[in-house]
């Protein structure tokens, strides 16, 4: 039995990345619904609206779900809290080291997940009391590491014994089938979920990625310490800019974040910030979750079946 499944719980090793004003209660429950991991993602929420997005899917499903905590979000003590009182089974954790959060959640029995983009860190979060570490590459959306998922995943296998989910870089069957070649034991998916029919997001958003190449993201913010991949617009202009004129991390921030939710509430998708994986090529039209899911175990399980050259 595949051990991300025996250990959270669900039927299929399939997560939702958390993605900031995205992954909400509707893409969420649908995801769980359908036998993956929905996944909130709670960066930008204050700790009231997180509440009440965690009610929001315990009324749509009883299945399992986790929240995603943004390491750097202005609220992650508060949002920690929520995450206990509330008893959420699994928490995965991204844009920084989660060290100090470990020990209260091993002890509530939540299950803990880093997103991690490099090795050490990887070994790192092993020996503070992860229960899983999700190994991201270089090709996923938003906040990004340097390292590719083909030459991550087999590396952090080989360094953890703790089972690796793998994201960055897939969105069907053939991904998911080579994820688990690599020595993963699931998948996170941010980009394809992202242009599900469920997803709470503009529809300018949804067709921009389905309009995009396997070269339309680019990666900004590098002199910040902190690169984001988006899709190259006017946006993507105004951060290079910023960083020739040396601005600060925080107005980056804000630029960042702003232009986010412009993104995926209003359809600005001129100035606002698409933040999705290079992947998005792939993608040719908006799918229901469950066809999704559906497409990728199919697919998937005949790969493997037939793997032998
Ligand atoms: O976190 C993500 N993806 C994100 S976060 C985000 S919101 C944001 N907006 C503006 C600027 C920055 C972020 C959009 N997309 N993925 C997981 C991830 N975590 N990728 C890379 C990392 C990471 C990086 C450094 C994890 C740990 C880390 O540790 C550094 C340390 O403290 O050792």
């Amino acid at each position: 039995m595949n051990r991300i499944c025996e250990m959270l719980g669900i039927r299929y090793p399939i997560f939702l990345g958390g993605m900031a004003h995205v992954s909400r209660a509707p893409l969420v429950a649908a995801v769980s619904a359908a036998g993956g991991l929905g996944i909130i993602g709670s960066g930008g929420m204050s700790p009231e609206d997180l509440r009440e997005e965690i009610s929001a899917v315990r009324r749509k499903t009883d299945t399992v779900f986790g929240v995603n905590l943004l390491l750097l979000d202005p609220y992650i003590d508060e949002q920690v809290n929520v995450v206990l009182s509330e008893h959420v089974p699994v928490v995965t954790t991204g844009a920084g080291n989660p060290a100090k959060y470990m020990e209260c959640f091993a002890k509530a029995g939540i299950k803990i997940l880093p997103v991690v983009p490099a090795v050490a860190l990887a070994r790192r979060m092993e020996r503070a009391g992860a229960d899983g570490i999700i190994a991201e590459g270089t090709e996923a959306g938003g906040h990004v590491g340097e390292v590719t998922t083909i030459v991550l995943v087999p590396q952090i296998v080989d360094a953890v014994s703790v089972p690796v989910v793998a994201a960055g870089g897939i969105a069907d069957g053939r991904g998911f089938a080579a994820a688990i070649m690599l020595g993963a034991e699931g998948v996170q998916m941010g980009t394809r979920f992202l242009a599900s029919v469920e997803a709470p997001v503009h529809d300018n958003f949804k067709n921009a990625i389905l309009a995009a190449n396997e070269r339309s993201t680019r990666v900004t913010g590098r002199s910040f310490g902190a690169p984001v991949r988006t899709i190259a617009n006017q946006m993507t202009k105004r951060f290079v800019n910023y960083e020739k004129e040396g601005r600060s991390f925080e107005e980056f921030e804000d630029l960042a974040v702003g232009g986010l939710q412009r993104a995926v509430y209003e359809g600005d998708v001129t100035s606002g910030s698409l933040m999705a994986g290079q992947i998005a090529g792939l993608i040719a039209e908006t799918r229901p979750v469950e066809a999704i899911i559906k497409e990728m175990i199919t697919t998937a399980n005949k790969l493997l079946r037939e793997g032998a050259l």
